[in-house]
């Protein structure tokens, strides 16, 4: 079992696990998203989103996909992330949703936003950033700040924290990579900017409530899916709509 810093994360938000998946499991899991984004151009199974970058359009996000692999299913739903989940929550975790960002050479960073501004029907969710390739200042990896104690803080209309808030927070970078687990809460700021390398910076975004608030996933995906056919798939057509809250900056694909 991975030695956990449950003081750590209680004191800051987020708790980093350095390289606790091991070399054959991540191989497997890399094949799995290798052809999960296969999936997105040939009519598989998901839900994934695009963007536009000076390159052309590039896949942004792949979701709702734990029920298509086994090798996924197995890494999400069993083994190190649920074990330390268990602890950090203090009971066992289920899964709320899932994602991929794939963040392609020139793919869009996410303004400074706490989850739980999107995340609904519970009010606590602790989510586990699972790197497939380095995730560095400049590939965009994640900047977090303290302060989740406090809980939701001031929003724009957006679902972004609002900007006096954001410029006052001691934000630093948590580069990670390949082997590695980044567990925050839903209250713990963040934001990443665009990747500036010419690699893919991949990392799957996997969260989760207590069980015993119940196992709200599908009703989650069918509540977002009705949200995104009623309003379109982007924001005053510059942002791509692949969030609830309009916290992603990469720009819809044609723009
Ligand atoms: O992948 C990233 O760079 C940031 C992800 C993020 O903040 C989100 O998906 O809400």
């Amino acid at each position: 079992m991975v030695e956990i810093d449950v003081e750590g994360f209680r004191s800051n938000g987020w708790l980093l696990a350095a390289n606790v998946v091991d070399g054959q499991q991540l191989a497997d899991i890399d094949a799995a998203v290798t052809q999960l984004e296969h999936w997105a151009t040939d009519g598989g199974p998901g839900l994934h989103h695009f963007e536009q970058t000076d390159d052309g359009a590039v896949i942004a996000r792949s979701e709702d996909f734990v029920n298509d692999s086994d090798v996924l299913r197995t890494f999400i739903c069993s083994g190190v992330v649920t074990d330390v989940l268990a602890v950090l929550f203090g009971e066992p975790a289920v899964l709320f949703k899932e994602k991929i960002n794939y963040k392609q050479p020139g793919g869009g960073g996410f303004a400074p936003h706490q989850d739980a501004a999107a995340y609904r029907f519970v009010d606590h969710h602790i989510s586990c950033m699972v790197p497939l390739d380095p995730a560095t200042e400049a590939s965009g990896c994640l900047w977090v700040a303290p302060g989740y104690e406090h809980g939701q803080l001031p929003t724009d209309d957006r679902g972004r924290i609002e900007a006096s808030a954001a410029a006052a927070l001691d934000w630093r970078p948590v580069p990670v990579g390949p082997g590695d687990l980044l567990f925050f809460d839903s209250y713990t700021p963040h934001y990443s900017e665009t990747n500036t390398t010419n690699r893919p910076r991949r990392a799957g975004y996997l969260t989760y409530n207590a069980a015993s608030l119940g196992d709200h996933r599908e009703r989650y995906y069918a509540d977002k899916a009705a949200e995104f056919d009623q309003a379109g798939g982007d924001f005053d057509g510059e942002r791509v709509r692949i969030s609830i809250s309009d916290d992603f900056l990469g720009r819809p694909v044609g723009s």
